[in-house]
């Protein structure tokens, strides 16, 4: 473990981490706004406690590896890494406009930080096992965690992937953002996943499944998982658009971005709870 952070102090990190995701997204008039508010708990214990780096050195040797298959939401990352002091906060609003690093899907090599280029989903994971491999063979002890997301274990790599993973018995801890919502509407209309930690338990993964918007239980989870060897998939349960009463559990806002109306009240809303959590 990194540092000790308070859980309320986590907690507040996440609430302003969700107010910059609205305001991006509400400035850049595009973007996926229910899968980063809803991870924002969990990217703020990662890089407020577990992972180890260096903003100014974003490349060192010894940094941890965090790959973030399910690209498009990436302004939960951008986010969280700005307030972590990879780049100054005021890039955030440059969000999706021509010519900013901070695109709608990450770029490898051109924001500090960010590991892997992702968008077309289901491939993160194979990079993490390419990732962790490799570090094996350096024999290294860097850390390598995978966001994933519930919709893209609709695709076979992420099996096969899975199934690679746990026979080399890699140290890679999966984080599925399990939040049942894709672009389309309901994950178990489109193609069920069922219980996905039946399947990684079966897989021969060990796998935790934790409440992904309570910090308490992200922080004991990520705890075992740091602790662990081999594969740890953490089964997230998490509320799609968390924070924004209009928005939570709400397909339509997987790839929609608020209007300044309802920027404002969104930003209104975490404005309620930050209040809430001060005192
Ligand atoms: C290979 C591939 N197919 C389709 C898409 C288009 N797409 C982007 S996001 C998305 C929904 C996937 O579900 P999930 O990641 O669970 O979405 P969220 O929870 O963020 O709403 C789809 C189908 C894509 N990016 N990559
Ligand atoms: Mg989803």
């Amino acid at each position: 473990m990194k540092k000790k952070t308070s859980i309320k102090e986590l907690e507040l990190r996440a609430n302003m981490i969700r107010k910059s995701v609205i305001q991006m997204l509400a400035e850049a008039k595009s973007g996926h706004t229910a899968g980063s508010l809803g991870m924002a708990d969990i990217f703020t214990a990662l890089y407020g406690t577990f992972l180890h780096y260096n903003p100014k050195k974003p490349t060192a040797d010894d940094r941890d590896y965090l790959i973030l298959s399910c690209g498009h939401i990436c302004p939960v990352l951008y986010a969280t890494l700005s307030s972590s002091g990879f780049f100054p906060e005021k890039e955030l609003l440059t969000l999706r406009k021509l010519g900013s690093r901070l695109q709608g899907h990450p770029e490898r090599n051109c924001i500090p930080g960010i590991e892997t280029t992702s968008g077309p989903l289901g491939q993160g994971i194979s990079q993490a096992a390419g990732i962790a491999l490799g570090l094996r063979l350096d024999k290294k002890k860097n850390k390598v965690v995978c966001i994933t997301s519930d919709g893209e274990h609709q695709e076979g790599q992420v099996w096969e992937a899975a199934l690679f993973i746990a026979h080399q018995k890699l140290d890679i801890i999966n984080i599925i953002d399990r939040n049942y919502i894709q672009i389309g509407g309901n994950t178990e209309d489109s193609v069920a996943l069922g219980s996905l930690k039946e399947k990684y338990d079966s897989f021969g993964w060990n796998t935790l499944e934790i409440d992904g918007n309570k910090m308490e239980e992200i922080v004991e989870g990520l705890t075992k998982a740091f602790q662990s060897k081999g594969p740890v998939a953490i089964i997230a349960n998490t509320v799609p658009g968390k924070g924004v009463s209009f928005m939570e559990h709400d397909a339509s806002w997987h790839g929609r971005a608020p209007n300044p109306e309802q920027a404002k009240e969104a930003l209104n809303e975490l404005t309620k709870i930050e209040e809430g959590l001060k005192k």
